[in-house]
């Protein structure tokens, strides 16, 4: 149905790491050869995407000298002015080199602490010249495996510290960048630092400029911890903080799948993209997927294409859902419209005074009202299974 089909209108981005994924896993080797940057850049841009997304080390061998850095620089920005792709984020990859082993903004050695931020401040430069509007801080290593190997709340002065001195760079350098903070709960540290999207939104208000952090959720990553991803996003776009979001799928608590979107939890993927389509979110639908090492590349290209059409399909029956007379009925019949009103809009001391709300109030009556969200619950269900 041409209704599925992704265009660049959609604003569907992919890492360079996604696709590139070569397949390396803890208990096993590469399964597929390292794919260039320039080919994704056009392979995506043929399958519908808007933009890509890259860490410092996917699009530039960390030890690359000046020249080969600049001749690869050059080289993805063609691709990516014959295709029109966009570059609406990067973000920097402070996990894989050994001597992130014990963290990089959090490490309890000083120079690794430093070395840490100078290697994203030279990413941050790249990510504006690109003109990305978002910058990611996935602190994948800031943790620990046992209890007095960190002191949580140092680390914590460590990691203020490190995003202040960030934030005062980009507005020195006068960038128009913000920064997305993404929760994790553990994996690859046994325990990870801003475990999940609240944790992060509390941390953010101690900054020194709160306004310019946000976050960027993910869905296998709130849902490793067991949470509901739809109420994180919710509470994200609540406090106007949703900058930026990953997309993939999970299957419950347990290691991080990261497998397509669509493919873990349909009925919170259902409710996410109905949030996200009517919410106000209006930045990148961006994937952070891994195609598993089963496939060789047109699997991953088939991954990538699902990645998408189950967007679009799930905005599909969302809007069905929303429009159906019946929905809209028992909305209703549940009284979604009585939660929309404040609750003592007339002021405490009208609240007070008032015996209905306590002296008269028939307690029993209330208790007995059922709430009718079976009946609307399987109305989303029979949207989302196209039996409606
Ligand atoms: C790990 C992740 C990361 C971040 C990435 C972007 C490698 O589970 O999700 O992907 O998304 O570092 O910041
Ligand atoms: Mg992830
Ligand atoms: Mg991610």
């Amino acid at each position: 149905m041409n209704e599925f089909v992704p265009a660049p209108e959609h604003r569907f981005t992919f890492g360079l790491w996604t696709v590139g994924w070569l397949g390396r896993d803890p208990f096993g080797e590469a399964t597929r050869a390292p794919l260039d940057p320039v080919e994704t850049v056009h392979r995506l841009a043929e399958l519908g995407a808007y933009g890509v997304s890259f860490h410092d080390d996917d699009l530039l061998p960390p030890d690359a000298g000046p020249d080969d850095r600049q001749a690869r620089i050059v080289r993805f920005r063609k691709a990516l002015d014959e295709t029109g792709l966009t570059v609406p984020m990067a973000t920097t990859n402070l996990f894989t080199h050994p001597v992130f082993k014990d963290g990089a903004f959090t490490a309890n050695d000083r120079d690794v602490r430093r070395y840490a931020l100078r290697k994203t401040i030279r990413n941050i430069d790249l990510a504006a010249e690109l003109g990305a509007g978002v910058y990611v801080a996935w602190g994948g290593r800031e943790g620990a495996e046992s209890g007095a190997a960190k002191d949580v709340r140092v680390a914590l002065d460590r990691l203020k510290e490190a995003f202040d001195l960030l934030a005062e760079y980009v507005t020195e350098q006068g960038y128009g960048l913000r920064f997305a903070i993404e929760p994790k709960p553990n994996e690859p540290r046994g325990d990870i630092l801003l475990p999940t999207v609240g944790n992060a939104l509390a941390f953010i208000e101690r900054l020194e400029r709160p306004e310019m952090f946000g976050v960027n959720p993910e869905v296998a990553h709130e849902q490793m911890a067991g949470l509901n991803f739809p109420h994180s996003i919710a509470q994200a776009l609540w406090a106007g903080k949703l900058f930026h979001i990953d997309l993939n799928g999970q299957s419950g608590i347990k290691y991080d799948q990261d497998l397509r979107f669509g493919a873990g939890n349909l009925r919170q993927d259902f409710w996410l993209v109905d949030l996200l389509e009517s919410g106000g979110y209006t930045g990148p639908r961006h994937f952070d997927f891994k195609p598993p090492r089963t496939e060789d590349m047109d699997g991953v290209w088939a991954s990538a294409a699902g990645c998408m059409r189950n967007y679009l399909v799930l905005k599909e029956r969302a809007a069905a859902f929303r429009a159906d007379p019946e929905v809209k009925a028992a909305l209703a019949a549940s009284r979604l419209d009585q939660l929309a009103l404040p609750t003592a809009e007339d002021g405490l001391q009208a609240l007070l005074a008032d015996r209905a709300a306590y002296e008269d109030f028939d307690r029993e009556a209330a208790a007995a009202r059922g709430m009718a969200f079976e009946r609307l619950d399987q109305l989303a269900v029979d949207h989302l299974l196209g039996t409606r």
